[in-house]
């Protein structure tokens, strides 16, 4: 189809020899090899089930657009013409079909869509022999919640057909008015709402000020989706000199990188920061732009600390000036921020792991701020983790208080005490291994209390389990937890977003107050809690891996 293509474009019934048995969406979003995706009608049998799911799809609006990778624009051809058989009366699509996560969230809450899909696999590697994925949000702008998703999966395993419109869909190289028949296209430039909605939280003279005095800041993009919006806010509106913004072109395999923003995927950028003397700021964030690395000089900012130091500075920017209502962190995330939610005397939510829990608690404005371990930090302003409003934020407090990133931890653990954290992933684990592994320790819950662990006693032992406070819904299962009598836990998941065996997430955390020796390295302060899970879950003995993949 063409801009002036009007006729009534042919619909086609396909039917499917058998349906797919296979697509449960995870943590976030259906994800899957990109050659799973790539089996006839794979992808559009989820696409049908989702349009046959989500409400308002007759005459409603879609927003659309992905991080990039290999796949994305054939996905967009893909949803675009089943989007146009399903009797959609818009599609708004972003040029070069570039939209991250958070932006996406915006768009579908100011053009007042029905929900927006999100072509990404977040921070899994892209390309071929990487992973595709599809996120479908909902009209809060949201992560749709798990009777969504699971109603999806339900369709999926029956479905015997789906229809599609024949031809091909416009171009998307050019922001413009399209059609396929009666369905219009519009595309937009995916960067302009996002950074005027920054615009609105920051105050961008004041960061221009900061970053135009010696402050030279490094951002990696990892070749993933937050590139052209970085270089926008950072060297065109903010000043930073150009090259501030490195990988910031996406590509379809991020460079054969893998688009995480941690210490062991962003090691060149960490590498800067760390261990050389050019940079007094560093950054970067994931394949769709959700997530955020912080890094001072010398100075790695643990993401649960993160979402405790904005809330501790959180009226340093004009968007929070007021206060908070109140605050959530997932619940493998550190109680950095409840302590200090505790000493502003706002509410602090814990939820399972996954940002879909966080929207009924933000539509409901009982919270402003909330975030995970995972480096996902971000509030009220989108229904989604927001990976550059994190950074900006940061740079907001410091261009007010003119210090170093590593002072305002400092002053941060002085006043609020530490919370050493750890996170030490074991990815592509065999299957049978790691859900050994998990029921296991799973069994062994009931009779852990009262037991000595790390030199401690434990408290209590349990599956974590969630009733929203808004809908009052239940969710067990939510990752096992370790708990022991001065505070400090160990938590225990199988993660929800992996597409290679499993993998298991231990997450260890101790509490040291203010007065203490908050000087340590987390691994060797919490070194007797590594032992005691590794020897209590087996670990080494069942995954035959002798260190973790990743430890943040
Ligand atoms: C991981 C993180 C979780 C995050 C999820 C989606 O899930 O642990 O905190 O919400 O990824 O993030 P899991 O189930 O693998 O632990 V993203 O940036 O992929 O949308
Ligand atoms: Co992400």
């Amino acid at each position: 189809m063409t801009a002036s293509a009007s006729a009534e474009p042919t619909q086609t019934i396909v039917h499917l020899d058998a349906p797919f048995t296979d697509q449960k969406p995870g943590t976030s979003g259906l994800r899957k090899s990109s050659q799973q995706f790539e089996q006839p009608h794979y992808l559009e049998s989820f696409i049908e089930a989702v349009f046959r799911t989500l409400p308002g799809v007759q005459g409603g609006t879609l927003v659309l657009g992905g991080d990039g990778r290999y796949g994305n624009l054939r996905a967009i051809d893909v949803i675009l013409r089943m989007a146009a058989a399903h009797g959609l009366k818009q599609v708004i699509v972003t040029s070069g079909g570039i939209l991250s996560t958070p932006a996406a969230s915006n768009l579908i809450r100011r053009r007042e869509a029905i929900g927006g899909i999100i072509l990404s696999a977040s921070h899994n590697p892209g390309g071929p022999k990487g992973d595709f994925g599809v996120k479908v949000n909902g009209a809060n702008g949201g992560p749709t919640p798990g009777s969504f998703t699971d109603a999806v999966f339900e369709c999926t395993k029956t479905l015997r057909q789906y229809a599609i419109v024949e031809g091909v869909s416009p171009r998307l190289e050019t922001p413009g008015q399209y059609s396929i028949g009666a369905m219009q296209i519009e595309v937009v430039d995916g960067v302009d709402d996002f950074v005027s909605l920054m615009q609105q939280l920051f105050d961008f003279d004041r960061i221009s000020d900061l970053l135009r005095s010696d402050f030279p800041l490094a951002f990696d993009a990892m070749h993933a989706v937050t590139g052209p919006y970085a270089k926008r806010v950072f060297e065109d509106l903010l000043g930073a000199p150009a090259g501030s913004v490195r990988n910031g072109i996406p590509l379809e395999d991020f460079g054969g990188g893998h688009p995480d923003p941690n210490l062991t995927y962003a090691h060149d950028l960490a590498a800067l920061l760390l261990d050389g003397n050019d940079y007094r700021f560093g950054a970067a964030c994931d394949g769709d732009g959700d997530r955020n690395m912080i890094l001072g000089h010398r100075c790695f900012v643990n993401p649960s600390d993160s979402l405790a130091v904005l809330t501790a500075n959180a009226t340093l920017a004009p968007a929070y000036a007021g206060g908070l209502a109140g605050v959530a962190r997932s619940m493998p995330t550190s109680s950095a921020v409840d302590v200090v939610a505790g000493e502003l005397g706002i509410d602090c939510f814990e939820t399972p792991t996954g940002w879909k829990f966080f929207g009924n608690l933000l539509d409901a404005g009982r919270i402003t701020l909330c975030g995970e371990e995972s480096f996902g930090t971000g509030s009220n302003h989108v229904r989604e983790k927001d990976g550059l409003w994190a950074v900006l934020f940061w740079l907001q407090i410091l261009a007010v208080r003119r210090c170093s990133v590593a002072e305002v931890m400092r002053s941060h653990w002085n006043r609020f005490g530490r919370h050493y954290y750890s996170r030490h992933d074991y990815e592509a684990v065999p299957s049978e291994a790691a859900h050994g592994l998990y029921d296991r320790l799973e069994a062994l819950l009931p009779e852990l209390r009262g037991q000595s662990f790390a030199g401690r006693s434990i408290s209590a032992a349990d599956n974590f389990s969630y009733t929203d406070p808004v809908d009052q819904s239940v969710t067990k299962g939510q990752g096992l937890r370790i708990l022991l009598e001065d505070g400090s836990r160990v938590v225990v998941r199988l993660s929800g977003t992996g597409t290679k065996g499993a993998t298991i997430r231990v997450y260890l955390e101790s509490y040291v107050p203010s007065g203490g020796d908050l000087d340590q390295d987390p691994q060797i302060a919490l070194a007797d809690m590594i032992s005691g899970i590794n020897a209590l879950a087996e670990i080494q003995q069942r995954t035959g891996m002798d260190r973790p993949t990743v430890i943040t």
